[in-house]
């Protein structure tokens, strides 16, 4: 039994790893910088070290965007400028260990188009579906907008989503953000897990 007396959870053929955009960018010093964001990589390495050794894939997205991409400030958006195609901010955080063969997964790559979830415009759900994929572990930056939408894509496509608790971290543009975002990704059907639940 767990230390919190839930029942553990077994990795198995069927399961995928996502780990969604570890870019320079989101962590410290980067130009959009999620609060404690370096703390999911340790968190993330176990999981994908876990992952690796049971020969299940890894996926691990990119945000990826065009010079003139709508979500910058500079074009009306939100956002500062962040992971510019090629860029060095766009690039995944060296200390993150994915494995060679992880497939990457680009996303928001359209000037005129935003992309929060890895599905969204992406062949995410295709690869999924040629390697039997049914249930998605699902960690990375930020809970309270890209972790956020691919869950929620995920549930609507039908896989079960497994949310990596302890490998999130949120933006929180508004206090609270990240955690409203976990809620609402458990009501709507996502497992919450964290590493000791992870029978291994
Ligand atoms: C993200 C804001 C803008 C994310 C991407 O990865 O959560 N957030 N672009
Ligand atoms: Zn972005």
């Amino acid at each position: 039994m767990s230390p919190q007396g839930a029942q553990q959870l077994t990795l198995s053929p069927g399961d995928a790893l996502i780990v969604v955009d570890v870019q320079n960018d989101f962590l410290p010093g980067g130009s959009l910088a999620v609060p404690h964001g370096e703390e999911v990589i340790p968190a993330l390495n176990r999981y994908l070290d876990a992952f690796v050794r049971c020969g299940l894939p890894v996926v691990a997205t990119q945000d990826w965007h065009p010079p003139d991409h709508c979500s910058f400030r500079v074009y009306g958006g939100p956002w500062p400028l962040h992971c510019v195609a090629g860029s060095d901010g766009a690039a995944h955080a060296p200390a993150l260990e994915l494995p060679a063969d992880a497939v990457i997964i680009r996303k928001g790559t359209q000037s005129k188009q935003d992309a929060y979830s890895g599905f969204d415009g992406t062949d995410l759900d295709l690869y999924l579906r040629s390697q039997k994929i049914r249930r998605l572990f699902v960690g990375g930056l930020a809970t309270d907008y890209c972790v956020r939408y691919t869950v929620e894509d995920g549930l609507n496509a039908g896989y079960v989503m497994v949310l990596l608790r302890d490998a999130v971290r949120a933006v929180d543009v508004r206090p609270g953000d990240g955690e409203r975002a976990e809620m609402e990704m458990i009501r709507r059907g996502a497992v919450p897990i964290r590493w000791e639940m992870l029978a291994v």
